[in-house]
């Protein structure tokens, strides 16, 4: 455990005004082909309704490997409003509708901005030590989970390799907690972790890994769109 939020009685914290204001925020509602058909409010994308739907919308999650291929978990914030205090994979979000470029396609450019911007912010990375260039694009997965049943996810979530040695220094507000895990210990050490998000459980357990044994190989696998549903 490298750094502990302290916990605040009382008044809300730092952390929960800085969640409840990105509920504001415009994501992109997307069909099941993933093509833009509007946005919605981070709040609206994610309150499940009364007969279980919730908004689809685009999202991605960054999988970070330092140079020796381990790869870098975190524990979500106990202030995070959807799935708090789980652990996942290095860091996931949305490309925001306001944002300039981040609603480019080609190349899934706009996912790679969302994250280099995501990355800064969570985990403190230097834009200069992530370059676009560097972000693979491997898939994307359709799912759904209904969460707490107050507020879930149903996204098309980007999946995005990146492998370097950047200097990280974890926003409190965001992660509580983070590790890396070598590809040799993942089965031993995952289990120690606790619950995981729904989006890291599907994805470790479907292709996760054997995607980590070719990170040097630079597989590039099919795009085509995987629906999962747990
Ligand atoms: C949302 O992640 C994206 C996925 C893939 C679940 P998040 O809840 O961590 O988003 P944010 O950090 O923007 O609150
Ligand atoms: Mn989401």
């Amino acid at each position: 455990v490298l750094f502990r939020q302290k916990s605040s009685k009382g008044q809300p914290s730092e952390s929960t005004k800085v969640q409840e204001a990105a509920l504001n925020e415009n994501l992109f509602l997307v069909d099941e082909q993933d093509k833009v058909v509007g946005r919605a409010t981070k709040r609206e994308c994610h309150e499940v309704k009364k007969c279980g739907e919730i908004l689809l919308h685009r999202a991605f999650s960054v999988f970070l490997f330092n140079g020796h291929g381990d790869l870098l978990l975190q524990k979500r914030a106990a202030e995070k409003i959807t799935y708090p205090s789980l652990y996942t994979n290095s860091c996931c979000s949305h490309p925001i509708a306001d944002v300039a470029g981040e609603d480019e396609e080609t190349d899934a450019m706009g996912v790679k901005r969302a994250a280099q911007r995501r990355l800064g912010f969570e985990l403190g990375i230097p834009k200069d030590k992530l370059p676009l260039e560097k972000f693979d694009y491997i898939t994307r997965v359709h799912y759904k989970d209904e969460g707490n049943g107050q507020w879930g996810e149903h996204e098309i979530d980007y999946v995005l390799f990146f492998q370097g040695d950047v200097p990280v220094n974890p926003n409190p507000n965001e992660i509580s907690e983070i590790s890396y895990v070598p590809r040799e210990e993942v089965d031993q050490h995952i289990p120690t972790l606790g619950t995981l998000t729904p989006w890291f459980y599907l994805i470790l357990k479907h292709r996760l890994k054997l995607w980590w044994d070719n990170l040097d190989k630079k597989m590039r696998l099919s795009r085509q769109l995987c629906k999962q549903h747990i």
